[in-house]
Formats: C-alpha cells, sequence, structure tokens
C-alpha cells in the first residue's frame, strides 16, 4: 500500500515538525452547492489538487479531462475551465448552468503528477454528484472511471452524523480491501487537529470493496481510495516508474437547521 508521507516534495519545507506523518493530498471537485434549486441555476465549480484538510495547496496543471455525466450522456466541459487560484495555488473553475433536472456526475481526470519524494507518478481521477430541481435518479451509477468510489448513501441532501457508504471500484470491479483516505475540507480553516494522525483519516473497505464512515460533521468530506496502476508511466528522466491511481468522492453534509 503506497501511503504518503509528509516528505513529499509538494509541501516540502512547509511542515518540518511533522516528519514522517502520514498526510494526503486529494483531488478536488468541490462546486459552490450539491443541490440546484429555481433559486439559484448555475454552479461554480472548482477544481484543484490540495490538502483539504491543512489547507496546503499544490498546482494542478490543466486537467487532462473534465466532464459531466447525465443520464449516461457526456458533456465535455474542459473549453470551460478558468485558471485560478485555490489554497494559492493554480487551479481551475468553471460556472456550470443547470437547465434540466437531473442527477449530475462531474469528473475530473488530471494529468499523470510526478511526484519524486514518493518516486511515482499520482492520478486522482476526482468525482462529485449534484441534483437539480429534486430528481434524484441515478446517483448510484458508476462513472465509468478507471477507478472510482460509488456512493452507496445518496450524495445529497445528508446531514451532519449521516454515515456514508461506498464501494470502491478499479476497472469496473469491487477492489476488495481497498484502503480509503478520508479528509474533511476544513474550507474556513477554523478546525485543527489534535495530532498529525487526525487529519486523514483511513478505513479499509470489506471483502466486496464497500466501506462505511461516519462524517460526525457538516461540510465537503473527501474519501480517496489508492491504489498501484497495473502499468508504469515515465518519469521526467524517462525512466519507468509506478502510478499512483486514486479514486476520490466528494459529498457534502449540511447541519440540521431550527426553524
Ligand atoms: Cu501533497
Amino acid at each position: 500500500m503506497i501511503r504518503r508521507m509528509i516528505t513529499s516534495s509538494c509541501v516540502a519545507g512547509l511542515l518540518l515538525g511533522a516528519a514522517g506523518q502520514a498526510m494526503a493530498h486529494f483531488g478536488m471537485v468541490i462546486p459552490s452547492d450539491n443541490i440546484v434549486t429555481q433559486q439559484k441555476k448555475s454552479v461554480e465549480l472548482s477544481l484543484s489538487f490540495s490538502h483539504p484538510f491543512e489547507l496546503i495547496g499544490m498546482d494542478l496543471t490543466k486537467p487532462e479531462k473534465f466532464y459531466v455525466i447525465k443520464d449516461g450522456k457526456k458533456t465535455d466541459l474542459l473549453a470551460s475551465l478558468k485558471e485560478t487560484k485555490v489554497m494559492g495555488h493554480k487551479a481551475w473553475q468553471t460556472n456550470y448552468r443547470v437547465k434540466r433536472p437531473g442527477v449530475y456526475h462531474f469528473a475530473m481526470e488530471p494529468k499523470p503528477y510526478w511526484e519524486p519524494a514518493e518516486d511515482l507518478s499520482i492520478i486522482h481521477y476526482t468525482k462529485t454528484i449534484i441534483a437539480a430541481f429534486g430528481a434524484d435518479e441515478g446517483w448510484d451509477e458508476p462513472m465509468g472511471l478507471p477507478t472510482e468510489i460509488v456512493p452507496m448513501l445518496r450524495p445529497f441532501g445528508n446531514y451532519a452524523g449521516n454515515s456514508f457508504s461506498g464501494k470502491v471500484l478499479m476497472n469496473g470491479q469491487p477492489v476488495p480491501h481497498a484502503e480509503v483516505e478520508v479528509e474533511l475540507y476544513n474550507q474556513d480553516g477554523s478546525l485543527q487537529a489534535p495530532s498529525d494522525y487526525h487529519i486523514t483519516q483511513v478505513i479499509k473497505a470489506d471483502a466486496n470493496g464497500i466501506f462505511t464512515f461516519t462524517c460526525s460533521r457538516g461540510g465537503w468530506w473527501g474519501f480517496s481510495a489508492l491504489n498501484e496502476a497495473n502499468y508504469t508511466l515515465k518519469n521526467p528522466q524517462g525512466e519507468a516508474k509506478a502510478v499512483e491511481l486514486g479514486a476520490v468522492l466528494w459529498i457534502y453534509l449540511n447541519e440540521y437547521q431550527a426553524k
């Protein structure tokens, strides 16, 4: 199993005090809302490669692909991406106007990221799902990514404290005992971790690739199942090196609201 260590060049020099602790970068696709209503029909999506709990950014080169799937129909959105900054680093954003009811699956397929500290390339296939105008069919469909987490809890209309269940797939097949990293997007920076272990929580899937994790508070939660690819890619020196494939899913949980 591949572990990301604090020695990663992506954060070199930033967190010297925490040497040796695992910490994780996540592909991030974060919409301004995961429920679209008549009152607000457009969604701003932000794409980055970041450390969501610690709010440490990394540069994300323009993704290889970015698209949305609704009712099995794919729409390419790559050309709509505009460069922006997330956590002070290069990131991408777009505005998506939702016209029809439905469940919309967004996916980012990044270019491979060469990580010298881990001696491998990283590709995080990252997705999120939004619902529009009351529709709620199709949220449990896979997108057909090389690796992905398929939700078993409807991924919208949830409350803090709900348990999220998902199935880890690689090439469409369940990944038994997959390791899944979990991070809360500490969006307003108000939270701190009691120890470095708390930054990224870790859970293992069962023999069917299914895991369940209780999300204790509201906000965006990222789930990232990491597996080694059965192929290699060349590093900048031209040597064949291992590839870490990430299946990343972001879901949002609301707090209960008082009347
Ligand atoms: Cu990193």
